[in-house]
């Protein structure tokens, strides 16, 4: 089976409905068809400031809403980054390898330090990609599902890694991003010329899964069109409809020119007020599974030490043939 690496901040509380269908909705997927490693990334959460009780209660979040999304520990590799050192010790190595201007034209930290204030920003959200690149080729990943906003630091891990091959042998899988087209990005329900962020979004413009329902009803009502009335797909032109339309046909399974069939004649409101619906019937028993695996931190807990276990016995072994190739003296 070909394997799969990806990884989820911990950092908002909830995801968002832009994390759920540009990638999390994929690992679903992918556990039944590829040797899958899903983790809770809490060492690239703390690349800006957390407070660290709400960081141990996010992590454990994360976890959850992964299980309630449909990951299964019997078919997949769940984890939290931070309890395998692994993933630092070779972004060590890799820190080494990468150039100072090769790392600032990362467009994440650009917006990101940007957003924060350069002079706030810290180091380690400047080295972020370069943590992503160990996470994903500790695990020969061949593939990473992600969203579109990560696709540039995939292209890094391909050029990290062909170069460490290059210096020092064959060590490392060249990995590929995975990234399904339809929803590789959800736009902010108020502005849809930008992602659907954390934090760039505006509370409106952004779905939470584990908001109240309610909430997110009306946030699905309210959601920028346009001046036309034609309920079309054409992402350049109509943006707010078309983010609209993505959603609906992927919670439904139902084609895009089915869906503009189906709305021809009609109003925009027709189409808000229905996928308001298929929102909340999505979220509802999303925000219940969460809350099942809440409730019992326990079992919560040895299903992430199980995954860490498994987790670790592939990390230690690419992090030991590739301090070997470095020429690090081994450890008696
Ligand atoms: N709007 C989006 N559309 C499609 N995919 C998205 N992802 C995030 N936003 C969208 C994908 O979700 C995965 C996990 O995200 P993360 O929490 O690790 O990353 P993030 O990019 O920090 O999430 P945000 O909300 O976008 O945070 P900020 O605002 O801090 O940048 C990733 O695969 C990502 O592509």
């Amino acid at each position: 089976r070909p394997r799969v690496l990806s990884g989820i901040q911990p950092t908002a509380g909830s995801f968002h409905l832009g994390n759920y269908l540009g990638a999390v909705r994929q690992w679903v997927a992918l556990q039944e068809t590829h040797d899958a490693f899903y983790m809770v990334v809490d060492l690239h959460a703390i690349t800006v400031p957390q407070d660290p009780k709400e960081l141990t209660a996010n992590t454990r979040l994360a976890a959850a809403q992964l299980l309630a999304a449909g990951l299964d520990p019997e078919r997949c590799t769940l984890f939290v980054q931070s309890h395998v050192p692994e993933h630092a010790q070779l972004a060590w190595v890799m820190n080494c390898l990468t150039g100072f201007g090769e790392a600032s034209r990362m467009t994440q930290f650009k917006d990101k330090s940007a957003r924060q204030g350069a002079d706030s920003a810290s180091v380690g959200l400047f080295t972020y990609p370069i943590l992503q690149v160990a996470d994903i080729l500790l695990y020969q990943a061949h593939e990473v599902p992600v969203g579109e906003d990560q696709r540039q630091h995939v292209e890094l891990t391909r050029d990290l890694a062909t170069r460490f091959n290059g210096r020092f042998g064959e060590t490392f899988t060249i990995p590929k991003p995975y990234i399904l087209k339809e929803t590789a990005k959800i736009y902010d329900l108020q502005d849809p010329s930008i992602k659907m962020s954390k934090s760039a979004s505006t509370p409106k413009g952004l779905i939470n899964l584990l908001d109240e329902p309610k909430v997110t009803a009306k946030k699905v009502k309210s959601a920028v069109t346009d001046t036309d009335t034609v309920i079309r797909y054409d992402a350049e032109n109509k943006p707010g409809v078309s983010n609209l339309l993505t959603i609906h046909s992927t919670l439904t399974g139902t084609s895009i020119p089915e869906l503009e069939q189906q709305y021809e004649g009609k109003l925009y409101g027709a189409l808000k007020t229905d996928l308001a619906e298929i929102v909340v019937d999505f979220v509802t028993p999303f925000r219940e599974r969460t809350q099942q695996y809440l409730d019992d931190p326990e079992t919560l807990d040895s299903i992430l030490a199980k995954g860490a276990e498994k987790a670790r016995a592939v990390a230690a072994e690419t992090l030991c043939q590739t301090y070997e190739r470095v020429g690090f003296l081994p450890a008696k």
